[in-house]
C-alpha cells in the first residue's frame, strides 16, 4: 500500500524515490499518483514527506484536480525557456530534472524503479546524483492491496466471469457437426468468433483484454501459453482452455480467470484431470492465508496432484507433463505482480491478491486449468471471481 513507501525506502536505503512516465505506459506512475492520463509526469517523494508531481501547463492543472497528489512542482517556466530557444524539451532533460531536484530533493541517494528511462538515469549520474536502482520497491508496496483496490479487483473479476459465462452459453447453444466440430448458428465455432464475443462483452462491462485471451482447443493447450489462432475450431469431447485477463478501462485493474470446458461426453482421462485440478485448487485455497510460507501453499497444490497421479515441476523440475508451470501470481494493475509464488521462503500477508491457477497437461490430450483470484486474509482466502462453476461440462 502507499502507506508502506517510507518504510520500504528506509529498507532500500534511499532518501528519494523518483519515477517518470505516463499512467498508460507505466503502472507504477498510475498507482503512485492516481493520475489517469497520457501525459508524462515526474513523481518525486522524499522519505518521510508527502510525494509531489512535477509537470507543466494544463497537465499540471489536471494533476491538481484529478490525482491523489497534493504537492506539485511547476515546470512551466523551464519548458517555456527551452521552447523560446527553439529547442526540444526531450533533449534538455538536464534542465528539467536540474530545476526539480535542486529545489525539491534534499537527500543523498535517489532510488529509481526498473522502469525508468536509461538516458535520464545516465544523465542524472553525470549531474552528480547518486542513483540506486530499487527494482522491487514499488512492486513490493503494490503487493498489498487497499480495501478500495480489492473492491475494484472484484469488479474486474465479475466482468471476467460474466464474459466467460457468455461463451459457455455459446457452447451450450452449439450443435455437434462432422468431425466433432461445434456449429454455432450454422457456422463452425472458431477461436476468432469466441475472442470477438469476449471482447464485445467485456467492452460493455467497461473492460478490455489486457493483452489477448488464451483460447486453446485440445492438444494445442499442452503449451499453456498458446494463445489460439483465429481459425482453430471448437470440438466436442475435447477440453478447451479459456484464460481471460481483462483490464477495467477506467480503474485499470485486472482480473485473471481460467476455465476449461468440455462439450458432449467427457473422456475418462479428461475427467481424471479435472478431478485432480479441482482438488488441487481446493487444497491450495485451504492453505492460503496470512503469514503462511509461500512454498507450503505451492506444496498443497503439487502434493494433491501427485496423489491423483500427476507430475509437477514443483516436485520434479524435470517433469515433462502434469503441472508444468507455477501455482500462480499476484495480480493488480499488472497481470503478474508480487508476491511471486517462486519466493518460496517468504510468507503471504493480508491484502495480497493472488491468481491461483492449478493445471495439468498431457501431450496426447492438451490441458485442464482452473484459475480464480483470491485476497489473502487472516482466515480463509476470499474469492474475488465468483458466479461461474469451476468445472464446466455442457
Ligand atoms: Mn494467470
Amino acid at each position: 500500500m502507499l502507506e508502506d513507501l517510507d518504510q520500504l525506502m528506509e529498507k532500500y536505503g534511499i532518501d528519494g524515490l523518483l519515477v517518470n512516465g505516463s499512467a498508460f505506459e507505466n503502472q507504477d506512475i498510475y498507482w503512485l499518483t492516481g493520475f489517469r492520463s497520457s501525459d508524462e509526469i515526474i513523481y518525486l517523494k522524499n522519505r518521510g514527506d508527502e510525494p509531489l508531481v512535477a509537470s507543466s501547463f494544463l497537465a499540471l492543472e489536471r494533476v491538481k484536480k484529478e490525482s491523489l497528489i497534493t504537492q506539485t512542482h511547476d515546470l512551466t517556466e523551464v519548458h517555456l525557456q527551452i521552447l523560446r530557444e527553439k529547442k526540444k524539451v526531450r533533449d534538455n532533460q538536464d534542465r528539467i530534472y536540474g530545476d526539480l531536484l535542486k529545489k525539491q530533493f534534499s537527500g543523498k541517494v535517489l532510488g529509481v524503479p526498473d522502469i525508468f528511462p536509461a538516458s535520464i538515469l545516465v544523465m542524472l549520474q553525470k549531474m552528480g546524483y547518486t542513483i540506486k536502482v530499487v527494482r522491487d520497491l514499488v512492486m513490493e508496496a503494490r503487493a498489498t492491496k487497499s480495501p478500495r483496490e480489492i473492491k475494484t479487483l472484484k469488479k474486474a473479476g465479475d466482468a471476467t466471469t460474466a464474459a466467460i459465462a457468455q461463451i459457455v452459453e455459446m457452447v451450450k447453444e452449439s450443435t455437434i457437426g462432422p468431425n466433432k466440430i461445434l456449429m454455432h448458428r450454422g457456422e463452425p465455432l472458431t477461436v476468432r468468433k469466441v475472442k470477438l464475443a469476449l471482447e464485445h462483452f467485456l467492452l460493455d462491462k467497461g473492460a478490455e483484454s489486457a493483452d489477448d485471451a488464451i483460447v486453446a482447443v485440445g492438444k494445442k493447450a499442452f503449451d499453456w501459453h498458446y494463445l489460439g489462432v483465429s481459425g482453430d475450431k471448437f470440438k466436442s469431447e475435447t477440453p478447451i482452455i479459456m484464460d481471460v485477463f481483462p483490464r477495467l478501462k477506467q480503474e485499470r485493474y485486472i482480473a485473471d480467470v481460467t476455465r476449461t470446458i468440455v462439450k458432449g461426453s467427457v473422456p475418462k482421462r479428461v475427467r481424471e484431470m479435472f478431478d485432480a485440478v479441482h482438488s488441487a485448487a481446493e487444497a491450495t485455497v485451504d492453505a492460503l492465508r496470512d503469514n503462511v510460507v509461500i512454498e507450503d501453499v505451492n506444496l498443497a497444490c503439487f502434493n494433491t496432484l501427485k496423489k491423483h497421479g500427476f507430475d509437477s515441476k514443483g516436485l520434479n523440475p524435470d517433469a515433462k507433463d502434469g503441472m508444468t508451470h507455477g501455482l500462480g501470481h499476484g495480480i493488480g494493475l499488472d497481470v503478474h505482480e508480487l508476491p511471486s509464488t517462486y519466493s518460496c521462503e517468504e510468507r503471504y500477508v493480508e491484502g495480497n491478491v493472488m491468481a491461483i491457477e492449478p493445471g495439468v497437461y498431457l501431450a496426447s490430450i492438451g490441458g485442464v486449468r482452473i484459475e480464480n483470484d483470491y485476497v489473502v486474509t487472516k482466515g480463509k482466502a476470499k474469492r474475488l471471481t465468483t458466479g461461474l462453476d469451476d468445472i464446466i461440462y455442457v
